[in-house]
C-alpha cells in the first residue's frame, strides 16, 4: 500500500446520512453556502464555467471528461478538527443525471480525505446530507463536488451547501495596533495637528507628545467626542498644532498608550508626490517597464502588443455583433488589479493628471519644477515636455486610438472600453495574459470623456507641441459633435465579463464637463452656450453633492474646477458665480472635516462608504484645495491636511492606505502582477499605491475575503489589506490620480506655507475696442523689496487669441500661454518701480482679464 493509500484509509470515516439523535449540528464552516454573496468563496475547475442565477451556482460541465475529479466545484480553507463530527449538507439537481462524488479533504497531496461518497443527483432538486466524524486535524480542508467523468455535457446547479460541526470558526478581528491614531507620516510644521484616541474615558484625559528620545514636547487634554457614527467606536480628540518644531520619530501618549512615529516637517510630501505619479509609468500597457527607472523588482516586459500568448492590443476586434473592424488600441495604462482599459475611468485619471499640471501654470503657491522635464520616473526625461504631461500623453493617446474612426456607423463616438473576454486569475503579468481581448460598444458617457480631455490636452500641449495639440482638438471637437448626435447610448450595466462594467445612465455631468473644457480651450459660443445653459451650471448640491463628490461617474465637477481657475471667456459675475459653487462646497467639506472625530472631509449619508471611499475623501480634497488656491482662506487647507491625516493613518483601523507610507500602511493590495501576497517572487505594489478603502458594498459585492472576513463590519472598518479582497484593496488609475494632484499640493504647502504668501509684484490689464480686436496695456509693479531682474511675466490667454503688434516687451505665445520679457533698456525692476508694455489681440470688443501672472515664476496680485 502507498503512503497516500495508508494516510487515506487512516484518516477516512465512513459517511453517515444524520447526526445522532439530539446532536447539535454545531456552528457553520462554510462560506457564502446560500451564494448570496454571488461565487465569493467558491472555485470551479478551468474546464467549466460558473455563474449564480436564481440564487444558485450553476455549472457548466463539459461533456466528455475521464474522471469525478476533471470537473469540481469546490470551497477551500474550511477547518477541520480531529475527533469532531459534521453534517455536510446541499441541495443539487443536474440537467443530466450524474453521481456526485463527495469530498472533504485536503486541497493538495497526499489530499487526506475525512468523507468521500457517491451522491446521485438527478433533473430534480435533490438534497444531499452526509455525516462524519473527522479522525485527523485539516487546518485549511477542500469541499468538493467531484462532478466529471460524464459523457454529455451538463448543466449543474447547487445551493444551500452547508458544513455544520466542529469548533466555532474563529470571528476575524482586525488589529488596530494602538488606540492613539495619528498621522503616521507626519504633520507639517505650521499646520493643524490632529490626533484621535479611542477610549471608553467619560472624561478629558492628557495626552502628551514626546520627541524620539522621549522628552515631552508639548501636552494638553484631549476632548471626549462620544460614539464615532464611521467606526462604531468612542473616541476622544486631541490637538497639538501649537508645537511646530521640525523632527522625527515624535509619539503621542495617551493613557499610556503610544502612537506610531511621524515626523512635523516641510518636505514630507516630497516623495508621495514623485511615487504617486510613478504609480502610472508601472501601470503602462505597451510599453517595457525600465529597471533604470523603477529598479530591477519592478521592471517588466511590455504588456499587450500583440506578442503572444498576449492577443492584443494592436489590432483588437470587437465583441461579436459590435463592429466589424478591428483598431490598434495599444498603449494607455492598465485600469488597476485587471488589465482592462476604460475610457471613463482612464478619461477622469489623464484630467486629474493634466490638472495636477495645469495648477501650476494658475495657482499662486504651485510649484512647477518637480513636475517638469527630468524630474518624474518617465522614459521621455529631458525631451523639453514637462514629465507629467509625458506620462498623461501615455494615456491621451490611447483615448484617442479608441475613437471610432471616420467612415465608420457611429465615426467620432468613442469605444467604452476594451478588456479580457474573461477574467484572468490572480498573479499574471500583462505579457503573459492569454485572453482575447475585445473592445466594446461605443457610449456617449466615452466619447464626452474624450471630449473633455482632449480639449484640455489641446490647450497644455500647445506650447510643447503644436501638432499634437491640433490632433487633440481635432478629436475632442469631433467627439463633442458625435455625442451631441448620440447623446443617449449608455454602457451596459451587466456588460461585466472580464472586466468592470463601469456603466453611467446619467451622462448630463459629462456634457457639462466636455463643453466647459471646449469653452476654456477654445472660447468658442457654442460651448460657451452648453455651458451656461447646463442644469448643472452653478448648481453645488448636482455638481458636488455634500455626501459624495466628483468620481468616474460624476466628472460635472472636473469641469467647474477647470472654469473656476484657468482663465476663460466668462464675464466676471460668471466667473464669480463659478468660483462660489467651489467655496460653497468647500465650505461644506471643511465643516465636515471639523465635526467628524477622525477629521476626514467626507460624510456620505448613513455612513454609506462607496466603493474607493478614499478617492472620495481625496477628490473632496481636491475641491478643498482649490478653494485656498483661490481665496488663499486657511481653513480650506486646514481641512486637505486633515484628510491627509485620515489616510495616512488617523482613522478607525490606524491605518496609512498608502504604500510604503506610514508604520501600518497597505502593501497586499489586489494587482495581478504586484502580487507578493500570493507568489513570494513578485513584489509588493510600489510605493505610493493608494487602497480603495473601506466600504459597505464590499459583502454584497461578491468579494470572498470581504464575505469571510467583514461580517458585521462598521461601515469605516469594511477594509482588509488581503489582496483577495477586490472591493476593498484594489489599487486604480483613478484613486492615484487624486492622490498625485493632493500630493503635489501639500508639497508645495510644504514649501510654500499656509497663507497666501505676500505678493511681490502687482499687475493691471487693461483693455479697450480697437479695429476688429482689442489693445491690451499690462503695468506690472514690483511690490517686493528686491529687484527683479530680468524680469519675465506669464499668464494664460482666455480663450482662443492670437496677439499681433506688441511695444515695449519681447512677448512669446505658445498655444495659449503669453510670456513677456523686458527689452535692453527695461531690464531691472527696482522694489517701487513698475513697467508698461502692450499688445493688440485678436479678442474682438475688450479682452478679458487673465486674472492670474507671475513675475518670474512668483504669483502677482490685481492691481
Ligand atoms: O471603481 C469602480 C466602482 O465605482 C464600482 O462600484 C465597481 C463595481 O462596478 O467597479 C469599480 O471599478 C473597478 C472596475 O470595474 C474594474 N477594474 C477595477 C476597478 C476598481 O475596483
Amino acid at each position: 500500500m502507498s503512503v497516500v493509500a495508508l494516510l487515506f484509509a487512516a484518516a477516512l470515516a465512513s459517511p453517515g446520512t444524520a447526526l445522532a439523535d439530539g446532536a447539535e449540528p454545531g456552528p457553520e464552516q462554510i462560506a457564502n453556502g446560500d451564494f448570496a454573496a454571488g461565487t465569493a468563496s467558491w472555485w470551479w475547475t478551468p474546464n467549466a464555467t460558473a455563474a449564480v442565477s436564481d440564487g444558485r451556482l450553476c455549472t457548466e460541465v463539459p461533456a466528455g471528461t475521464s474522471n469525478a475529479w476533471d470537473v469540481i466545484v469546490g470551497q477551500n480553507d474550511v477547518p477541520i478538527v480531529a475527533g469532531e463530527s459534521y453534517e455536510l449538507a446541499y441541495t443539487a439537481s443536474s440537467t443530466q443525471p450524474l453521481t456526485v462524488q463527495t469530498r472533504v479533504q485536503e486541497a493538495a497531496e497526499p489530499y487526506t480525505t475525512v468523507l468521500s461518497s457517491a451522491d446521485p443527483v438527478g433533473t430534480e432538486a435533490t438534497q444531499v446530507t452526509r455525516t462524519f466524524t473527522a479522525s485527523v486535524d485539516l487546518p485549511a480542508a477542500s469541499v468538493q463536488l467531484q462532478i466529471g467523468g460524464g459523457e454529455k455535457a451538463t448543466t449543474f446547479c447547487l445551493d444551500d451547501v452547508s458544513l455544520r460541526g466542529g469548533a466555532e470558526p474563529p470571528v476575524y478581528v482586525p488589529d488596530t495596533g494602538s488606540p492613539v491614531r495619528v498621522n503616521q507620516v507626519g504633520y507639517l510644521p505650521h499646520g493643524p495637528k490632529g490626533g484621535t484616541v479611542v477610549t471608553d474615558a467619560d472624561e478629558p484625559l492628557t495626552w502628551a507628545v514626546k520627541t524620539a528620545d522621549g522628552t515631552t514636547a508639548a501636552t494638553g487634554r484631549t476632548v471626549p467626542q462620544g460614539e464615532d457614527p464611521s467606526s462604531l467606536q468612542r473616541v476622544h480628540t486631541f490637538d497639538f498644532g501649537d508645537l511646530t518644531t521640525v523632527g522625527d520619530g515624535y509619539t503621542v501618549e495617551v493613557d499610556g498608550e503610544v502612537s506610531e512615529p511621524f515626523a512635523i516637517g516641510d518636505d514630507l510630501y516630497d516623495g508621495l508626490r514623485s511615487d504617486a505619479l510613478a504609480y502610472f509609468y508601472h501601470n503602462r500597457s505597451g510599453i517595457e517597464i525600465d529597471a533604470d527607472l523603477v529598479g530591477e523588482e519592478y521592471a517588466r516586459p511590455a504588456g499587450h502588443l500583440g506578442v503572444a500568448p498576449n492577443k492584443g492590443d494592436t489590432d483588437v476586434p470587437c465583441q461579436a455583433g459590435v463592429c466589424d473592424y478591428r483598431l490598434d488600441v495599444s498603449g494607455g495604462w492598465y485600469d488597476a488589479g485587471d488589465h482592462g482599459k476604460y475610457v471613463v475611468n482612464g478619461g477622469i485619471s489623464v484630467a486629474q493628471l493634466m490638472a495636477t499640471y495645469e495648477r501650476t501654470l494658475t495657482a499662486p503657491d504651485a510649484e512647477s519644477a518637480e513636475l517638469g522635464d527630468g524630474e518624474l520616473r518617465v522614459p521621455e526625461r529631458d525631451n523639453g515636455v514637462p514629465d507629467i504631461l509625458d506620462e498623461a500623453r501615455w494615456e491621451m493617446d490611447f483615448l484617442i486610438k479608441m475613437q471610432v474612426p471616420a467612415g465608420e456607423p457611429l465615426a467620432g463616438m468613442v469605444h467604452h472600453k476594451m478588456h479580457d473576454a474573461a477574467w484572468t486569475g490572480l498573479p499574471t503579468k500583462p505579457h503573459l495574459d492569454p485572453q482575447q481581448r475585445e473592445l466594446h460598444p461605443p457610449s456617449t458617457a466615452a466619447t464626452l470623456n474624450l471630449a473633455a480631455t482632449a480639449a484640455q490636452c489641446a490647450r497644455l500641449y500647445a506650447p510643447f507641441d503644436q501638432d499634437f495639440a491640433d490632433r487633440c482638438l481635432k478629436a475632442a471637437e469631433t467627439a463633442w459633435a458625435a455625442a451631441k448626435q448620440h447623446p443617449d447610448v449608455l454602457a451596459d450595466p451587466d456588460d461585466g465579463t472580464g472586466g468592470g462594467a463601469y456603466s453611467d445612465n446619467d451622462v448630463s455631468d459629462e456634457f457639462y464637463w466636455a463643453a466647459a473644457e471646449l469653452f476654456t480651450t477654445t472660447g468658442k459660443d457654442t460651448y460657451r452656450q452648453a455651458v451656461l445653459s447646463s442644469d448643472l451650471h452653478g448648481d453645488a448640491d448636482a455638481v458636488f453633492p455634500a455626501g459624495g463628490g466628483i468620481s468616474w461617474g460624476s466628472t460635472g465637477g472636473l469641469g467647474v474646477l477647470t472654469l473656476a481657475t484657468v482663465p476663460n471667456g466668462l464675464t466676471a459675475d460668471q466667473l464669480g458665480e463659478v468660483r462660489a459653487v467651489v467655496t460653497t462646497a468647500a465650505d461644506r467639506y471643511a465643516q465636515q472635516s471639523r465635526a467628524q472625530a477622525y477629521g476626514l472631509p467626507y460624510a456620505p449619508k448613513d455612513q454609506d462608504y462607496v466603493w474607493g471611499s478614499n478617492s472620495q475623501v481625496l477628490n473632496n480634497m481636491i475641491v478643498l484645495a482649490t478653494a485656498h488656491d483661490l481665496t488663499g482662506k486657511t481653513a480650506y487647507q486646514d481641512a486637505v491636511l486633515s484628510g491627509a491625516d485620515y489616510l495616512l493613518g488617523r482613522n478607525p483601523l490606524n491605518q496609512s492606505y498608502v504604500t510604503g507610507y506610514g508604520e501600518r500602511n497597505s502593501h497586499n493590495q489586489h494587482h495581478r502582477f504586484w502580487a507578493h501576497q500570493y507568489d513570494a517572487t513578485l513584489p509588493n505594489p510600489a510605493p505610493g499605491s493608494l487602497a480603495g478603502g473601506p466600504n459597505l458594498t464590499a459583502i454584497a459585492s461578491g468579494d470572498p475575503v470581504a464575505a469571510e472576513k467583514l461580517g458585521g463590519c462598521a461601515p469605516a472598518m469594511c477594509y482588509i489589506d488581503d489582496i483577495g479582497s477586490w472591493s476593498t484593496n484594489e489599487i486604480t488609475v483613478n484613486w492615484n490620480a487624486p492622490l498625485a494632484f493632493i500630493a503635489s499640493y501639500l508639497d508645495d504647502a510644504g514649501d510654500g506655507g499656509q497663507a497666501a504668501p505676500a505678493r511681490a509684484c502687482e499687475v493691471t490689464y487693461s483693455s479697450h475696442p480697437w479695429n476688429s480686436g482689442s489693445t491690451v496695456t499690462v503695468r506690472v509693479r514690483n511690490t517686493g523689496s528686491e529687484p527683479v531682474s530680468p524680469w519675465s511675466l506669464t499668464w494664460l490667454l482666455p480663450g482662443e487669441q492670437r496677439l499681433s503688434h506688441t511695444w515695449s516687451a519681447e512677448f512669446a505665445q505658445s498655444g495659449r500661454t503669453v510670456s513677456a520679457r523686458p527689452l535692453a533698456w527695461n531690464k531691472a525692476l527696482a522694489p517701487g518701480a513698475a513697467v508698461d508694455f502692450g499688445f493688440n489681440t485678436s479678442a474682438s470688443g475688450t479682452a478679458p482679464d487673465p486674472g492670474a501672472f507671475k513675475l518670474n515664476g512668483r504669483a502677482c496680485s490685481a492691481g
